[in-house]
């Protein structure tokens, strides 16, 4: 049998932060490889000269006969599998993978997977204190926080992965525990070719998993089974078997697991049923690795809600101010827009817009309608935004979240919330959603 050189030699496609955690991993277990990546300067880049300077790497547009020197590109999230020069490599059989395939491969305790167009970081994050509630040696990462690899132990006695359509195109096989889609809703619309390519990107979760969560709400949440498959469920309306949902009790609503109630909605921190459906999800996925009932309550009492997720920042003459910045997509910003919009006495002073990614805004127009008072538009879609709104309430386009806020202080009435929930990417003005949520707090702080 002959071995030629290709037979052992991978290349890592982008060097973002898990493209680095690949590189670790590869290094770690001598394994041949080298780096490319499309951009002249990637982020990493200083990193991986410093700590692997025998790395061979190539920046700049991709070549294909480089490419085809491996038998496995790791392919970074942050890059189209429809990259022409991805799609002749793999024409000429070298295999498309990424870290999560790797990763499961080599993980040893069952992984809790989790993805979703939205809710999927606070469900992670529920997961995993549930889990380390519960004494159990827990690693948490994935999309959120720490790349895959870098918590693979031989310590670990759970997973609990956060998962992008993005890094599941590029995973084969799974084999979670239990695996979960919690939502689907457009999301991504310029790197697919529309719902179906993203929902099917999705639901790749799914393969090998031993059991599965389905939101009994959402119809494209829900995968076929294969035989020997368990599934749970969970919903707003009353559960039933295998089931988490709600239930009315001397006039007041509960958690409910099958026939018996677990806790009063009311001892949540996170408000709106939007998170009601996040805590039944967390606990659907923690009771299917056997996670106790008591330290799941717990973890669900004492969690207060993730940065940048619909998080309160100031309150300015009976106005408060809140900071939805996560909100990168149509569906996000619809939970936020409704769930505030019930819990306030007077109406909403939107900030929205940003990149769109090819989104279609119209599920937004009613809502806006009913809660807001008016909606400051900025970024690169703001003029889509207002096409699509037109003229349901009154609409003002600024340059900055200065400008933005500014304008929001004057319309505002007391009882009133301003809320930035872009419906959009921030990538257009900023480095991301968290740099355009720490601005606009700074901005808030910045109000006389
Ligand atoms: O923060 C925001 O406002 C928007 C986030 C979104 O719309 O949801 N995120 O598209 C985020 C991180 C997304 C996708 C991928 C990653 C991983 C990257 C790695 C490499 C990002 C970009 C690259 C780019 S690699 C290469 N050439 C927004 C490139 C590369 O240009 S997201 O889901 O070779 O991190």
């Amino acid at each position: 049998m002959s071995l030629i050189a290709s037979d052992h030699f991978r290349i890592v496609v982008g060097l973002g932060k898990s493209g680095m955690s690949l590189v670790r991993f590869l290094a770690n277990r001598g394994i041949a490889f080298a780096v490319a990546d499309t951009r002249e300067n990637p982020p990493e880049l200083a990193t991986l000269r410093r700590d692997y300077p025998q790395v061979e790497v190539r920046c700049g547009e991709l070549d294909v006969e480089f490419l085809c020197r491996a038998d496995e590109l790791y392919v970074s999230p942050g890059l189209a599998l429809a990259t022409p020069a991805l799609q002749a490599a793999a024409a000429r059989g070298v295999k498309l993978s990424g870290d999560i395939e790797l990763f499961a491969r080599h993980a040893k305790a069952p992984i809790v997977a989790i993805s979703g167009s939205n809710a999927k970081s606070t469900v992670t994050t529920l997961v995993g204190e549930m889990a380390a509630a519960a004494g159990k040696r827990v690693a948490v990462g994935g999309n959120l926080g720490t790349p895959a690899l870098d918590l693979l132990s031989d310590d670990v006695e759970l997973y609990v992965m956060e998962l992008s359509s993005f890094q599941l195109e590029t995973t084969d096989q799974l084999n979670a525990e239990v695996a979960t889609v919690l939502n689907v809703s457009e999301d991504h619309m310029d790197r697919y070719s529309g719902l179906p390519a993203y929902h099917l990107a999705k639901h790749r979760i799914f393969r090998g998993a031993r059991q599965v969560v389905v939101n009994r709400q959402d119809a494209l949440s829900r995968p076929l089974l294969m035989e020997g498959q368990s599934c749970w469920t969970f919903g707003l309306n009353q559960p039933d078997f295998k089931a988490f949902g709600l239930r009315e009790e001397n006039g007041e609503k509960y958690l409910a697991f099958e026939f018996e109630s677990l806790m009063p909605v009311r001892e949540l921190k996170i408000r709106g049923s939007h998170n009601q459906s996040n805590a039944l999800a967390a606990l659907a996925l923690g009771h299917a690795v056997g996670l106790p009932f008591a330290a799941m309550l717990e973890s669900l009492r004492q969690f207060a809600g993730l940065a940048h997720r619909c998080q309160w920042v100031r309150e300015r003459n009976g106005v408060n101010y809140y900071d939805d910045s996560k909100a990168t997509n149509v569906g996000a910003a619809l939970a936020a827009i409704e769930g505030l919009g019930a819990d306030i006495d007077g109406k909403l002073v939107l900030i929205a817009g940003g990149d769109g990614k090819g989104a279609d805004f119209a599920a937004l127009r009613a809502p806006v309608a009913a809660h807001c008072r008016a909606v400051v538009l900025l970024g690169r879609d703001a003029e889509r935004l207002a096409e699509t709104l037109c003229d349901s309430v009154p609409l003002i386009r600024v340059n900055t979240l200065e400008e933005a806020l500014q304008q929001c202080a004057e319309l505002a009435q007391p009882g009133d919330a301003v809320l930035l929930s872009p419906a959009c990417a921030s990538l257009d003005m900023f480095k991301n959603f968290e740099e355009r949520g720490r601005l606009f707090a700074l901005a808030v702080e910045g109000l006389a």
